[in-house]
């Protein structure tokens, strides 16, 4: 090798942490973080190594604005396979007739679809963001209540169940274009095809926002609302463990508009690292190993579900048929915001929730929501459920007190170490 080739070489491999240590710290902490913390917020998990790979891969540097065989950049030959294959298993896991993988985050799906087929001032019905909604589901504070005029419906009181008589008196009263069925912090099955019949008797368009359940629905866990749906959303990276990220699935007869409402309607150059990444999520999904797993995910949250219950804490709805559990915590008189701040001092990482017909607000809260998709990622199963939400007990049965803080934070440590996370990675930091 020249002297030239060497010191070029030396250039090109300068790692992260010689360019930039204090990035390169950053991530550092967040690995150990994670490895010695129990993460438990429902929309988070752990992506494989294969999945990290694709995502930090020289996919990052390519212009391929427009789609696999009609872009307006050259040499995007071996970015189009990816697209491809991302398209193609992402149809073969949802049984979708046309699948966008371009959306950089589960918003941008849902604004895209709001781009494919409404106009300014058209009126959307979505769950009201504090019985479990999402923000882009026409809240007041995103673009989707800004836009467009937005109405709501809810959970029951009682059975804290969506209430259908309600979507049927909104869907009939404000005839709105756009049905939307999804939810970040609802721990029951929807009625796809009670939602498809309002829709139709309201002459709406009918979209499902499956972010959350996404794994779930790919391994046949949860119904599908692709066959009901005219349009259905999805991030990538929570119960389905890919990158982060979004997908737009439709029917066929959407699928221009679709394609145009992404780029050039509402994005730019797609990210070809995350649609590579996206790609080998998708096989992943396709595997048994995923399906077992989604299984455990489910297990695993009505068993913390019948733990807490147990302890006499209030589970809204009762318990859980998904990922999640919320809890609300009023009867134990302490806040959400109290209760995340005192498991994040003891090395558990839930977020405050409101549950339905809050009274507290938003930054208080009177509950938390609990996910199971990290934690059973880790390998753990009900036996080990158990006794973490015995630890949650210790500590919100305690508020305030730091020693059971301290003492429960050194049991869900020894707790990780059994079931180690990004354990390569950690040994590359020397630890463990
Ligand atoms: N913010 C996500 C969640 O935590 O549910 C949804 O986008």
């Amino acid at each position: 090798m020249t002297e030239e080739k060497k010191k070029k070489k030396e250039i090109e491999s300068k790692g992260l942490k010689a360019v930039d240590p204090e990035i390169a710290e950053a991530i550092q902490k967040e690995t150990e973080r994670v490895f010695y913390h129990l993460e438990m917020i429902a929309s988070e998990n752990f992506a494989s190594e294969a999945v990290l790979e694709a995502q930090g891969s020289i996919f990052t540097n390519k212009y391929a604005e427009g789609y696999p065989g009609k872009r307006y950049y050259g040499g995007c030959k071996y970015v189009d396979i990816a697209e491809d294959l991302a398209i193609r298993r992402a149809k073969e896991i949802f049984g979708a007739e046309h699948v966008n993988v371009q959306p950089h985050s589960g918003t941008q799906a849902n604004v895209g679809v709001f781009y494919s087929v409404l106009e300014p001032g058209d009126k959307i019905l979505g769950m009201q963001l504090s019985h479990g909604g999402h923000l882009s589901h026409g809240s007041q504070f995103n673009i989707s209540g800004r836009y467009f005029q937005s109405f709501f419906y809810g959970v029951d009181r009682q059975t804290e169940i969506v209430d259908m008589d309600q979507v049927r008196s909104q869907a009939k009263t404000h005839l709105p274009k756009l049905i939307v069925v999804g939810a970040s912090a609802y721990p029951r099955e929807f009625d796809w095809k009670a939602f498809r019949e309002i829709a139709d008797e309201c002459g709406a368009f009918l979209m499902a926002d499956i972010a959350h359940i996404a794994g779930l629905i790919a391994a046949g866990f949860h119904s599908s609302p692709v066959p009901f749906c005219d349009f259905v959303t999805s991030t990538t990276h929570k119960t389905l463990r890919g990158p982060r990220g979004g997908i737009i699935m439709c029917k066929k007869e959407f699928a221009p508009k679709v394609d145009k409402a992404i780029f050039p309607g509402t994005q730019g150059g797609p990210m070809m690292h995350s649609i590579a990444a996206k790609a080998v999520c998708f096989k992943e999904a396709l595997s048994e190993d995923f399906k077992n797993y989604q299984g455990q995910v489910i297990t695993n949250a009505r068993a913390i579900a019948e733990e807490m219950k147990k302890g006499g804490f209030r589970v809204v709805s009762g318990g859980t048929d998904n990922h999640l559990v919320l809890l609300d915590l009023t009867g134990k008189g302490i806040t959400g915001k109290e209760a995340e701040e005192a498991l994040d001092a003891s090395g558990i990482t839930v977020n405050k929730n409101e549950v339905p017909f809050d009274t507290k607000g938003s930054r208080v809260t009177s509950g938390i929501r609990i996910g199971s998709p990290a934690i059973t990622t880790r390998g753990m199963k009900e036996t080990e459920m158990k006794y973490i939400a015995k630890l949650m007990k210790e500590v919100l049965n305690n508020i305030g007190d730091g020693k059971i803080y301290e003492k429960v934070k050194s049991s869900v440590r020894d707790l990780c170490l059994q079931y180690p996370i990004y354990q390569s990675r950690m040994e590359d930091y020397g630890q463990t």
